[in-house]
């Protein structure tokens, strides 16, 4: 399955951690084929914090969501997050699933797309080099169609 995933830095050795996960997701069972710009990024909600570190990643895979999901929970861990970390809070190494083939889940675990996947620019931006041609289901527009009407509509 095509999928595509979000890193996130914002604490310790920023570029390292997101190094140490793409390393990581090749030892997992999670082949990276095309890999955004790393960019710099100022936080998006959560508590006053530090810059982040994106990037997005898009990779093939043969885990189902949720065996996935917790591959991505186990190598945060390996990178130093703290399970009890605050909601949108400062954290070593996010790693978000943003779109898994053409699938929808809605569960307590796990949303997919990624709720925030609309709303935040840089990560239309990230997606958007990796597959300009990558269509949204629901408005019918390509990465790179949304990610200009949400800079359009600052
Ligand atoms: N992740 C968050 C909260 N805010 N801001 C930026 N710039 N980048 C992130 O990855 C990010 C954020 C929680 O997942
Ligand atoms: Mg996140
Ligand atoms: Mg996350």
């Amino acid at each position: 399955m095509k999928v595509y995933l979000a890193l996130g830095s914002n604490v310790g050795d920023r570029a390292a951690q997101l190094a140490f996960a793409r390393e990581q997701l090749i030892e997992n069972g999670v082949d990276i084929e095309v890999t955004s710009e790393v960019e710099e990024t100022d936080p998006v909600g959560g508590p006053p914090q530090p810059k982040y570190l994106n990037q997005v990643l898009q990779a093939e895979t043969d885990h189902t969501p949720r065996q996935l999901l917790t591959v991505l929970k186990q190598i945060e861990v390996a990178a130093g997050r703290r399970a009890d970390g605050e909601r949108w809070g400062p954290r070593e190494l996010d790693i978000d699933i943003l779109l898994y083939g053409h699938m929808t889940i809605s569960t307590p675990e796990l949303t997919i797309p990624h709720p925030q996947l609309v709303n935040r620019e840089f990560l239309l931006r990230e997606l958007r080099q990796v597959d300009p041609k990558l269509t949204d289901k629901v408005s019918g527009l390509t990465a790179e169609q949304l990610g200009r009407e949400l800079e359009e509509s600052r």
